[in-house]
């Protein structure tokens, strides 16, 4: 039994409550680590430290704390086995998708931020009197929140860019993912990460989450998870005048005309509605296609989703893991009782996966296509965050904008069309902070990343990060005519 602990000034320390959290791994359905189920006064022991850490690392050079980035992305490098593994144990997804995905984008976030600090400049502004100049400073101790879906690679994704503009950061990952934040403390000790500079502490959200949120000498909150949760969050920090970045979820769609590259299409949205088992908050999970094809397109997408493989996340050849929790997958259940209720048929899935072996108490569910629901149906405006999506045909570019842009979140979309007039103009009018055509999940560390309505509030990425991590002060100074 594998029992996890926090890191708090440099070090690695058991919880001040002594109590732990039951870790279970999702494609056994079993307990296998224990994490700390910290409290408010863990929170304050790695705020101190934090505190005591801000004045020295804030005032390294760019170059001194870029380089013990590069070490911890070297570090992740060398570890990249052990962190693939770790990752499917904890979340359920297949270990070729950690490997290839979630534990190189982990040490990416550290590399691409180590180099992105170094050419973060600001503006300036002069005239025969005056000259401005925008200094952008570190805030101090800033609080990262993360959640179960891209463990490491959503953690990181908040720390890099934190670290590297200088604050301390006090980073809680979700309590039913923390295996690899865990190692990735026992990665910042073995490179030698000043003490105090980064705090992991393990723990409930409502509990430690909550006390990060509230704590009035943490002035910046980086969150990704529930909107529902984000609108909490959001409610705590207003009153405390905390300056919040929110990435929350979305119900994305995916836009199909008839003049697509089909072939290319269906597997992008194959992988589109059911990679990581639907559990990313980019997932087109209601499709939208235009009428003249939707009878080839279900009649391809249905058989390529049934030849969807799934069970031992740790088998080569398996496409879908397990889902990972058994609230989750009560919860993603739930909405097939919903769909049938409302009148959606459900062509393929729709059910648990038996899986065998050691997995034969494992949660898995089926991909699953629901069709003959309307864009306004809870199954089609509702975050379901599983393998499941809803088909919807389409007639006109306008219905289909209008299809689109009519629930309350505004993540991403997904554009299929070989028009390019029409895939700028869509691109445009689209509610979403994010607009893949003809491609799907192509990332650019350099470009702003974040969402629109209840999907979130500011933007992650790039320099977009670096500003948000940043307090931006103008100076002008006279120097006469
Ligand atoms: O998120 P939560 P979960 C969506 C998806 C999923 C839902 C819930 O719909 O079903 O969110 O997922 C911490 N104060 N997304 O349970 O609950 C919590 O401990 C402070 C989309 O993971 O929001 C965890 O570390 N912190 C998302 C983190 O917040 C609190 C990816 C996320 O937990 C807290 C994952 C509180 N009151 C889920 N309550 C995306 N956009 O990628 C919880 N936490």
């Amino acid at each position: 039994m594998k029992i996890l602990t926090n890191y708090i000034d440099g070090k690695l320390v058991s919880p001040s409550s002594n109590e732990y959290i039951d870790i279970f791994n999702p494609a056994e359905g079993k307990i296998y680590a224990k994490a700390p189920r910290s409290c408010a006064k863990d929170i304050e022991n790695a705020v101190s430290a934090a505190q005591s850490a801000f004045s020295t690392w804030s005032r390294l050079s760019v170059d001194e704390r870029s380089g013990f980035l590069l070490r911890i992305a070297e570090k992740i490098e060398q570890r990249h086995q052990g962190l693939a593994l770790a990752e499917t144990n904890d979340n359920g997804k297949p270990l070729w998708l950690s490997k290839a995905v979630d534990i190189p984008r982990a040490a990416a976030n550290f590399r691409f931020f180590a180099t992105a600090v170094e050419h973060f400049c600001s503006e300036s502004y002069s005239n025969e009197e005056i000259t401005n100049y925008t200094l952008r400073q570190p805030i101090g101790v800033v609080g990262c929140i993360s959640p179960w879906n891209l463990p490491l690679y959503l953690f990181t994704w908040k720390i890099a860019p934190a670290l590297a503009a200088g604050n301390c950061v006090i980073a809680k990952p979700s309590e039913i993912t923390p295996v690899t934040a865990y190692m990735l403390s026992e990665i910042c000790e073995e490179v030698g990460l000043p003490r105090g500079v980064l705090n992991i502490v393990h723990g409930y959200g409502a509990e430690v989450g909550a006390a990060i949120t509230l704590h009035k000498k943490i002035p910046v909150i980086s969150f990704t998870g529930g909107s529902k949760t984000g609108a909490q969050i959001a409610q705590s920090a207003a009153p405390l005048f905390k300056k919040i970045s929110l990435e929350l979820g979305g119900k994305n769609p995916n836009i199909i005309f008839d003049d697509c590259n089909f072939e290319r299409m269906i597997s992008e949205t194959v992988r589109s509605s059911f990679v990581n088992q639907g559990q990313i908050c980019l997932c087109g999970s209601r499709i939208f296609v235009e009428k003249s094809i939707y009878n080839k397109f279900i009649d391809a997408f249905v058989a390529k989703t049934k030849e969807l493989t799934i069970g031992d996340p740790l088998d080569p050849e398996i496409k879908q893991g397990a889902i990972v929790s058994e609230d989750h997958m009560q919860k993603i259940l739930s909405y097939f009782t919903i769909a049938k209720k409302e009148g959606g048929t459900i062509l393929c899935g729709g059910k648990t996966y038996e899986a065998a072996d050691r997995c034969k108490d494992g949660w898995f569910i089926e991909p699953t296509v629901i069709t003959d629901l309307g864009p306004h149906s809870r199954i089609n405006q509702e975050e379901i965050f599983g393998p499941v999506v809803s088909v919807v045909p389409f007639e006109t570019e306008e219905q289909a904008l209008e299809f689109a842009n009519c629930t309350p979140y505004g993540l991403s979309a997904t554009v299929w069309t070989e028009n390019l007039t029409r895939a700028h103009r869509f691109s445009r009018d689209l509610q979403a902070g994010v607009v893949w055509v003809n491609c799907w999940l192509v990332r650019d560390l350099r470009t702003p990343f974040g969402g629109m309505k209840q999907s979130g509030v500011g933007r992650e990425g790039g320099l977009e990060a670096l500003r948000f991590f940043t307090e931006p002060k103008n100076v002008s100074i006279y120097h006469g005519p």
